[in-house]
């Protein structure tokens, strides 16, 4: 058990639906703090080290237009185990696959428009909050 801070992207298809006030609702009803929020139109070189992880797959190029294709809304999300937390309210990867009251779940249904994103271990959140908010959080 473990105070946490894990990276959360609202991708371009949750901010053009709109979808931002209820996310972050749904965040802070848990109990999880807002350290850090950031609007913003992601580089490409900044998707490609975001998303280097995924670098050489045949998706790597969809997913880095997509990521970059209209503002996200970056979010420093703080609490006890933050970063599983999170990742279990986001529902699997795969919309389909996502349980019914997860993020996914309930608002998306295709594996490239799947809402957000949200760090997947201790060493992914450092560096993607580093990635995001270079100047630290508040
Ligand atoms: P995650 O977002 O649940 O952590 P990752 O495997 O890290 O999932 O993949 C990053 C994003 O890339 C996913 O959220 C999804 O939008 C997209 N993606 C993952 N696998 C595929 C694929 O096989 N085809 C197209 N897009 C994919
Ligand atoms: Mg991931």
């Amino acid at each position: 058990m473990a105070r946490e801070t894990t990276l959360v992207l609202i991708k371009p298809d949750g901010m053009r639906r709109g979808l931002a006030g209820e996310i972050i609702l749904r965040f802070e009803r848990r109990g999880l703090e807002l350290r850090g929020a950031r609007l913003l139109k992601i580089p490409k070189q900044m998707a490609r080290e975001h998303y280097a992880e995924h670098k050489g797959k045949p998706f790597f190029g969809s997913l880095v237009d997509f990521i970059t294709s209209s503002p996200v809304l970056a979010l420093a999300v703080s609490g006890e185990s933050a970063i599983s937390v999170v990742r279990t309210m986001m529902g699997a990867t795969h919309p389909l696959d996502s349980a019914p009251g997860t993020i996914r779940g309930d608002y998306a249904l295709e594996l490239s428009e799947n809402i957000v994103h949200g760090s997947d271990s201790k060493a992914s959140a450092r560096r993607e909050l580093a990635l995001f908010f270079p100047d630290g959080l508040v």
